[in-house]
Formats: C-alpha cells, structure tokens, sequence
C-alpha cells in the first residue's frame, strides 16, 4: 500500500504549455528562439547560433497551448482527476526579464501567485521546477550562459524572490530540470553556444559547476527563508544495463551511468566523487572550484531526489554494436528484448524499479518520480474522444512497478508526476503531435487548431488510479 499522503499529480513545464512569451513584461529566453523542425537540434546542443526569432522558423513555445491564459480552466480540471500535487516550473523570465535585474517584474510574480493559489483551491500542492530549461537571453549574450560564474549570482537573486514571495503557497521546490542534460543539449541544459575553437568539455563542465553550486545555494536559502522547504535535484535517469556480460560491457555501463550520477553524489552527497575528480584532472579541465564552493556544497545538500523515467538504456563496449535507439536526447544502444514507443523510445517498467533500487541504495533518500510517460500520436474520433489505451497500459505497467519498489523493496517515495498530463509542445522535437496527456489539446505541429480541451479515456482512468491510492490500475 501506498502513504495515504502519496502525492499523484502530473507535471509541465512553463517553456512547453504557458506561452505569452510577450505578455506581463516578460523577456526572451533560450527556449523560446528554439524552433521546430530540422535546426531544432543543432540549436538545443549549441552547435547553430539562434539567439532571435526570425521569419523562416517557427518556434512553438511562442504560444504553446497557451496555459498562460486558460490555466484556471487547466487546474480545474487536474482538480477533477483529483491531482494531489502539479509540478510546473517558472519562466525565469517572467520574473527578470533580462536576468541581470535587482528589482523583480511584479506582474510576473502575480502571475504565478494566481496559479499557485489556484491549484491551492483544489487541494492541490505545487511543486515547483525553479528552472526548466529557462535561460534569459540577455544572459546569453551578455555573460555566455552558465559558463559565467556570474550566473550564481543571479539565480541567487531569482531564488531568494521565490521563495520570499511564495513562503506558505510553496513547499517542494526542484533547482534544476534534468541537470544533467547539461552535457547533452548545452543551450537548453545552461544557456551555451559554442564558439569556434571552444574548448566543449571544458564549457560543459564549468557550466554545470556553475549550476551545482547555484543550486547548494538555493537550498540554503530556501531552508533559511522557510525551514519546511523541501528541496529536490532532478536527474534524467534510466540505468544502464551492458549489452553482455563481458566485463568491457559492464565497466562501459558503469561508466556511463557515473556520467549521470556524478551530479546527483554532488547533490546529495555534497562533494565530488573521486571518480570525476579523477577525470577532470586526466581531461585537464578546471571548473574553477574555490573554497567556498566547497562549503556551500557539502553543507547544503538535497532533501530528496527527484527524476524522469522513460525508459532504461544500454551499453556496450563493442564498436559494432552500433545499432542506437533514440530516447530522451542520451542515444543508446537498442537493447533487444524491449518494444519501443512510434519515436523510439523503449518501453521498460521493470528499468523504473531498477533505477530506482539503484537510486535509494545510493543516496538513502526518499525518491519523488516527476516525469514518466507515453509520447504517442492521439486520434479525435467523431464524438471527440481520445481512445488512449495504449497510454494507459504504459503508465499502469509503469505505477505496478513503482509500487513494487515501494512494497517490495522498502523504498520510500513521496509521489508520482507524470509527464505532459495536459498535452504539450515536445522539448526534443517542438512537436504537438508527440502527445502525453489525459487532456487533448486542439492543436497541431504547425501551430493551427482551436486550444479546446476534451478528457481522453486515460483521465478517467487516472482519476480512479488516484482515488484509490494505486489499488484500482
Ligand atoms: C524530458 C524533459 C521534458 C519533456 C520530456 C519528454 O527530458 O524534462 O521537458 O519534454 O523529457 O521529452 P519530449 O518532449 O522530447 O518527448
């Protein structure tokens, strides 16, 4: 059985569903000039410049499914489904329009008290990612990104009016979505662009330094400023498993599954591993530590890890075992014995209670699943309904597996947010068409449809899923 106080939701996140990119003074960011089609990729990995929008692009965080003006009609109806909890993030850029402000955008921080005191009505706790994917522009083009260490400053700044502004409305904060995309999609994980004759590892590793030390601060300050503030990191997880049981195989997956974890021991365990030290000083990058760094980390470590779970992934040593699989921008060897979603991404809930016995015997604290779900293409029958079968026998394969974790193996975890529970704009693709929600929404790749929201069958069926606490699947 699961807690009673097990906090169901489902999450967004601001670049991906508000819109309004020009409404209630707020300014351009790094998501917004990220456009759909085939320079959305260069762009996410900072390889193609795109710091302003242009007329041969379009660029669909623009106008999302606008929640920017229907979230009250949105929040009720996650009210409906019985949503415990909504994980939503902040666009930084309502907040400091350039990022490098002293004085906040008031209609910004409106806002978001609106939407928190909305979800409030419905018993609904926010829980709320202070960064996803979010950089100011000005910061770009001014500093560089996160490359700059000035950052900290400013993300010091935008947390201490968060969590001032929303003491008592807020309580479950996350630092930084998926931090360590930062190594795989730079300009939407810090805010990068490269330059000729960059030197690329070097940038990567700085930046998310950067970000480290950014978020040990803001949980410092979230703690001093409200000591019932939780505050969780956030990984894009997935373990790895070896392709064979050759030894290269498995020392490949362990290694790579350290690329991931390096940020989370940081987090959690609030210094750098050996093992990364070891590679900084081998690959000759400094990320400029100091000795106040090292403070701020080991003392102000998380108090729950949070992650994204789509899928496992795979390893191997063999450089003819080169046949990838697409997933969540980490490309991965195809592991045979798993189906795969129409993008690709395969299909494993027995990987989520891995992952997360993987995660818990790491760092023995509680675990909190904020993304998991189905990208699929949906179809509007006549009678306007959305026959999602397919979704629902992923996310109850998925919801059986967690609770295995949890009974079975003894793990403790606070709640479970499934991605895009209102259809979205797709971060890998910028497409509408990759849909994750219980709740259609009228609009396609192009940007053309009406934004009417219908039920599709899994929004029942999640709502029985929530009352009964996980028992009726
Ligand atoms: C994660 C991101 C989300 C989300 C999700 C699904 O990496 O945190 O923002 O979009 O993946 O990915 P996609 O939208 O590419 O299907």
């Amino acid at each position: 059985m699961l807690d009673k106080n097990f906090l169901w939701g489902g999450a967004t996140a601001a670049n991906q569903c508000e819109g309004g990119y020009n409404e209630g003074g707020r300014g351009l960011a790094n998501v917004d000039v990220t456009p759909h089609g085939k320079d959305r990729y260069p762009v996410l990995a900072g390889k193609m410049k795109m710091l302003e929008l242009d007329d041969e692009h379009y660029y669909p965080a623009l106008k999302s499914i606008d929640m920017y003006h229907h979230f009250r009609e949105d929040i009720k109806l996650f009210g409906e489904m019985g949503f415990k909890t909504y994980r939503l993030s902040i666009g930084w850029t309502r907040i400091f329009p350039k990022g490098d402000e002293l004085e906040p955008n008031e209609e910004g921080l409106k806002f978001y008290e609106e939407l928190f005191k909305e979800c409030h009505k419905y018993g609904i706790e926010p829980l709320v990612t202070i960064t996803h994917f979010d950089c100011p522009i000005h910061l770009i083009k001014e500093y560089g990104g996160w490359r700059n260490r000035k950052l900290i400053e400013f993300y010091q700044r935008l947390v201490t009016v968060l969590f001032n502004r929303y003491k008592g409305l807020v309580k479950y904060w996350l630092t930084f979505n998926e931090i360590n995309m930062i190594l795989h999609a730079p300009f939407i994980g810090g805010g990068i662009v490269f330059e000729e004759g960059d030197n690329e590892a070097q940038i990567k590793f700085t930046a998310a330094h950067n970000q480290l030390v950014a978020s040990a601060y803001a949980t410092k300050i979230a703690h001093e400023i409200d000591p019932n503030n939780k505050v969780g990191c956030m990984l894009a997880a997935g373990n790895y498993y070896p392709y064979t049981c050759h030894p290269e195989d498995v020392f490949k997956a362990m290694n790579l599954d350290r690329e991931n974890y390096f940020f989370i021991d940081v987090q959690s365990r609030g210094e750098y591993p050996k093992y990364a030290l070891k590679q900084l000083e081998r690959e000759k990058i400094d990320v400029g530590m100091t000795e106040e760094d090292k403070k701020v980390l080991k003392e102000n470590t998380v108090d729950f890890i949070s992650f994204s779970y789509y899928s496992s992934r795979t390893a191997s040593a063999d450089p003819e075992v080169n046949k990838t699989t697409a997933g969540n921008i980490f490309a991965s060897i195809k592991n045979p014995y798993l189906k795969a979603s129409e993008w690709g991404w395969q299909i494993d809930p027995l990987g989520l209670r891995i992952t997360m016995n993987m995660l818990y015997d790491r760092y023995q604290k509680p675990l909190f699943i904020v993304e998991n779900g189905l990208g699929a293409k949906d179809v509007l029958t006549e009678n306007g309904e959305v026959i999602d079968d397919y979704r629902i026998d992923y996310l109850r394969a998925h919801i059986k597996s967690f609770m295995d974790a949890v009974e079975l193996d003894g793990i403790e975890l606070w709640g479970y947010t499934p991605w895009g529970c209102i259809d979205l704009v797709s971060a890998g693709t910028g497409e509408m068409s990759k849909r994750y929600g219980f709740i259609y929404v009228d609009r396609d790749d192009a940007g053309n449809g009406s934004l009417k929201r219908s039920k599709k069958k899994s929004f029942t069926w999640y709502k029985n899923v929530i009352s009964s606490n996980g028992e009726n699947l």
